[in-house]
């Protein structure tokens, strides 16, 4: 049985209380356990709060001692890329104004340990990015089939090797693709040339959207997802956009920033971002076998 965490951004206090709330507690080698459950963390676990270095301490250690499983988030992502370089000796992720900003905190959290970055680097690198669990899925932003197959077959599994994160560093390439859909989720160029400011105040023209609703009879509005859109019905081409079934294997993401109400994203899709970051909840899911997902099974801090 699996309780699985929401994107966490350096907030260990929230980390270390909702492990308590959900009846962890550290063993003889200060490393949280359950009797019976495992957590699953849905990935971005860096970036942005003030205790990164003590989230990535519990995260690592629950996981070298298998009372957790993880998956990696687009932040983690981002922070493999801005510390390796490609043949011509430049960042894969360019060490611009923006993106410094962006890895600022984590990059202050470990101005003093160097060595403990390297050992954290390397568990980043390894952790998968999806987890197919049978009963239930867990990726950061996207459970898409067709990108999962392909990077899959790519990797011979789910983690990343150093020639795929030079690939998936390229604009235009596949790999790129398809981890910006698995990792970041799905986007959508607006019609017309229309753009919106996103909640950092960066101009942008593609909008996320709700893969879990099929766009058919929507408006911008309730397909988009991390901004307010216009009140105007979806293009006719977007008709066939990809769309996970309510139905189909519950799956378990993180990623959207999610406000308010501590709900089901559909039958089969469970969010658990909720923005402890930008002063939200921390969230997990009280999973069970064979039972179907329910808004009951949320707890949070
Ligand atoms: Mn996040």
């Amino acid at each position: 049985m699996y309780d699985l965490i929401g994107d966490i951004h350096g907030h260990a206090t929230k980390l270390n209380q909702l492990l308590k709330k959900l009846n962890y507690t550290k063993n003889k080698n200060g490393v949280y356990q359950h009797p019976s459950r495992k957590v699953i963390f849905v990935g971005d676990f860096i970036d942005r709060g003030p205790e990164i270095r003590e989230v990535l301490q519990i995260a690592k250690t629950m996981t070298d001692a298998g009372t957790a499983l993880a998956v990696m988030g687009n932040h983690e992502f981002n922070i493999l890329c801005y510390h390796t370089k490609n043949e011509a000796g430049e960042y894969l992720r360019p060490h611009s104004d923006k993106n410094q900003q962006q890895q600022q905190a984590t990059e202050a959290a470990f101005r003093d340990h160097p060595e403990e970055w390297v050992m954290y680097l390397e568990w980043m690198m390894a952790l998968p990015i999806w987890l197919d669990l049978e009963e239930i899925r867990v990726v950061h932003a996207c459970w898409h089939p067709e990108h999962l197959a392909k990077v899959k077959q790519a990797l011979s599994g789910n983690r990343l090797t150093p020639d795929f994160l030079q690939a998936a560093a390229i604009e235009g390439n596949w790999e790129y693709e398809s981890v910006e859909i698995l990792l970041k989720g799905i986007e959508q160029e607006l019609p017309d040339g229309q753009f919106f400011h996103d909640k950092d105040g960066h101009p942008r023209n593609a909008m996320r959207v709700q893969w879990w609703r099929s766009p058919k009879g929507l408006t911008l509005k309730e397909y988009g997802i991390g901004a307010v859109f216009p009140d105007t019905a979806v293009p006719e081409s977007w008709e066939n956009n990809f769309c996970y079934e309510p139905g189909d294997v519950p799956v378990f993401i993180g990623h959207y920033w999610l406000k308010g109400e501590v709900t089901l994203k559909s039958p089969s899709v469970c969010c658990l971002d909720f923005s402890v970051a930008k002063g939200g909840d921390l969230v997990a899911y009280r999973w069970e076998s064979g039972v179907e997902l329910s808004d009951a099974h949320f707890v949070w801090v």
